[in-house]
């Protein structure tokens, strides 16, 4: 069959399954990385499987989102993280040495390899050729420990690219293209497969902001062919030898197609509160602006600073605006310290950050109250810059440092002649970051400071469930909703009793306390529930509240994945306007809830509904509800969860 990239490297390591959209199929992966806020909790849960030493070919422990200390809690963290990667075979990337999606890329990335990550942009690596998927931390362990990922086989959607980028116009502004045309869920079942003309114009870094942005999507992952542009990137990162010409077969046959005719596209943002609010910059206006951040996995490569260097030099940033910038690695910093780029930068009044996530995730620089924010990253979700009623703008980082130079949004255009940056021919390369595991891990003692509380682990699912409805919300709650992030509550993330405090804090304090106090609880959501990061902490942290199932319209992927593997069950409406029935402090019943789930385990769908019928103790009324639930994970919630199923079962990971 006439095979697209994506089902090249899907049948390549397929180990369950069928490659057909919808049902479930297994892969083994064959690297996986981690980072600081979700990789204490991967690491503990690694541990409880007992598994001496990763089995991949490659797993990366990156230190690059809690690196403020403020307390001993992220330090100790990073210990912790440092001593058991050294113990179990995993590379350790110090605190400082960048955000490991770019640093992925530009060290370890190989075309044609699966990458599983325990964070939602881990599709970074599909700028490179290479399957990488965002998933929860547990579904990483497992990986680590040599099991498979399970996921729904996607949609493969053809994303032809015509044509080539005017003046000013960058990869940011494809991406925020495909976003305002897809939506922030019409990505979710698809892989996006970028393909045409205009992919040889574009450096790997530049897919790989593309491929990043498809996690805002809501997609599987994203992916680019690798080409000579990939050859020559690998070579200049002293890695030619890994390269592997990877292209779609001449008539490959995809599931959905779309055109991007690059020459029409104009400087773009994403207006708040959402990455699809896409307008030009010239229709948002110019709005006068507080601050601008240049950095993040979406935009912080060498060319990108060097392009930025190159607007600010020998400028100063307005006076209105502060501008702080946090490259995406020590490899892009020292290469501007070494030519001069960060002169032009702190001379220009840059406040310069060190290698790592900062303010994207809200650590640290949080805007003033009411502000106008621009930056270059890849979420502008409500709250998210640690400032509840800042205004964020994404943009690339052009337009980014033109608001710097004029104090309002500013079309990059206007800046007048354009002089592209070009890759560099060789990167300046030093490991030296990144400590290697060491052959014989036996005097290695692993640090637990105090911060690093035991794994709370889920019961097996009741008979029968009364469910308190302890929150009703809206379409597109994210992540950053349930399970907000920020300078205050990040360190709380290997103490689950501590961070389990802050669930849904940001839009209802009240809510650790009510759904302590109300036993077995539900939370009803819109579509695309739980849409955003991979954080397992917006799983883990409402179960040990006593959350025992999401009833929405619709979920996100990764989100929807990592319930099931904390033994919550995932519902959905069989007909939407149920939503409208139900009110905040019902009480939701499901009985002979396992006797159903049993039933029908093993003989049903690969991809069917799985039908359960709820009644409501104020309405008396009943209705259906769909679990969707495959026959492994009925099993999974059945038993409480993925850890207690790896548990339960002889072998780790005999299925
Ligand atoms: C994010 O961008 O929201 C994060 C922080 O990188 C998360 C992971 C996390 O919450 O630790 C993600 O995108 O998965
Ligand atoms: Fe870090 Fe932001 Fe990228 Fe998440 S999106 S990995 S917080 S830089």
């Amino acid at each position: 069959m006439a095979e697209n990239i994506a089902r090249k490297i899907l049948k390549e390591h397929l180990v369950a399954g069928e490659l057909v959209a919808g049902q479930e199929i297994a892969i083994f992966i064959d690297q996986t990385l981690t980072q600081d806020a979700t990789g204490t909790m991967a690491y503990l849960q690694f541990e409880a499987m007992d598994v001496p030493r990763v089995k991949t070919e490659l797993s990366v422990s990156y230190a690059d989102h809690n690196t403020l200390q403020t307390g001993f809690e992220n330090a100790d963290d990073h210990l912790f993280l440092q001593t058991v990667a050294a113990k179990h075979g995993i590379y350790f990337s110090r605190p400082g040495n960048g955000i490991c999606h770019q640093v992925h890329l530009e060290r370890f990335a190989v075309p044609g390899k699966t990458l599983l990550g325990s964070d939602s942009h881990t599709p970074t690596g599909g700028g490179i050729g290479m399957l990488a998927i965002g998933a929860g931390g547990l579904d990483v362990a497992v990986a680590m420990g040599g099991g498979p990922f399970y996921l729904t086989m996607p949609k493969i959607v053809k994303v032809q690219l015509v044509n080539e980028l005017s003046p000013w116009v960058s990869a940011k502004d494809i991406i925020l293209e495909v976003l305002r045309r897809f939506s922030v869920k019409g990505g979710v079942g698809k892989i996006m497969e970028y393909s045409g003309p205009g992919v040889a114009g574009l450096s790997v870094p530049e897919r790989a902001t593309i491929t990043n942005m498809g996690a805002e999507l809501g997609a599987t992952t994203s992916l680019f062919p690798s080409d000579a542009v990939t050859k020559n990137f690998l070579v200049a990162q002293g890695r030619g030898e890994q390269w592997v010409e990877l292209l779609p077969s001449a008539d490959a046959v995809y599931d959905e197609e779309a055109v991007i005719d690059l020459a029409a596209l104009e400087p773009l943002t994403a207006c708040p509160h959402s990455p699809d609010a896409v307008k030009t910059i010239r229709e948002a206006g110019p709005i006068a602006v507080d601050q601008v951040a240049i950095g993040s996995c979406t935009n912080s490569s060498y060319a990108d600073l060097m392009q930025v260097a190159a607007i600010l030099r020998g400028k100063k940033v307005h006076e209105r605006v502060s501008l702080v910038i946090a490259p995406g690695s020590r490899q892009v910093l020292e290469m501007l310290a070494r030519n001069g780029a960060l002169a032009d930068l702190i001379a220009a009044g840059a406040r310069l950050l060190e290698s790592a996530c900062g303010p994207c995730i809200g650590m640290g620089q949080a805007p003033p109250s009411g502000a106008v924010s621009v930056r270059t990253f890849n979420r502008n979700f409500p709250g998210r810059s640690g400032t509840a009623d800042a205004r964020v703008y994404l943009t690339g980082p052009a337009a980014a440092a033109a608001a710097a130079l004029t104090g309002r949004l500013t079309d990059p255009r206007e800046l007048g002649a354009y002089k592209k940056i070009e890759q560099p021919t060789k990167f300046l390369i030093d490991d030296r970051m990144i400590i290697a595991p060491p052959e014989n891990p036996g005097k290695v003692k692993i640090r637990r400071g105090p911060n690093i509380k035991t794994l709370p682990v889920n019961e097996a699912l009741p008979e029968e469930l009364s469910l308190k409805v302890l929150l009703k919300v809206e379409d597109n709650i994210t992540t950053d909703h349930i399970m907000p992030a920020g300078a205050k509550i990040l360190p709380l993330r290997s103490n689950i009793p501590a961070i389990s405090e802050h669930v849904f804090s940001a839009i209802d304090p009240g809510f650790a306390a009510r759904a302590r106090e109300a036993g077995p609880g539900l939370v009803v959501g819109g579509h695309n529930y739980g849409q955003g990061s991979s954080r397992e902490h917006a799983a883990l942290a409402p179960m040990y509240l006593g959350v025992k199932a999401v009833l929405a319209k619709s979920f996100a992927r990764i989100h929807r994945a990592n319930l099931i593997n904390f033994g919550i069950l995932p519902l959905t409406f069989a007909n939407e306007e149920d939503y409208d029935g139900i009110e905040q402090g019902d009480t939701l019943l499901l009985k002979s809830l396992r006797s159903q789930l049993q039933a029908a385990a093993g003989d049903d769908q690969q991809d069917g509904y799985g039908r359960l019928q709820m009644t409501s103790s104020r309405t008396g009324r009943s209705f259906p509800v769909d679990h969707g639930l495959t026959p492994r994970q009925k099993t999974i919630v059945l038993e409480g969860g993925l850890l207690n199923y790896t548990k339960n079962r002889t072998g780790p990971y005999s299925q």
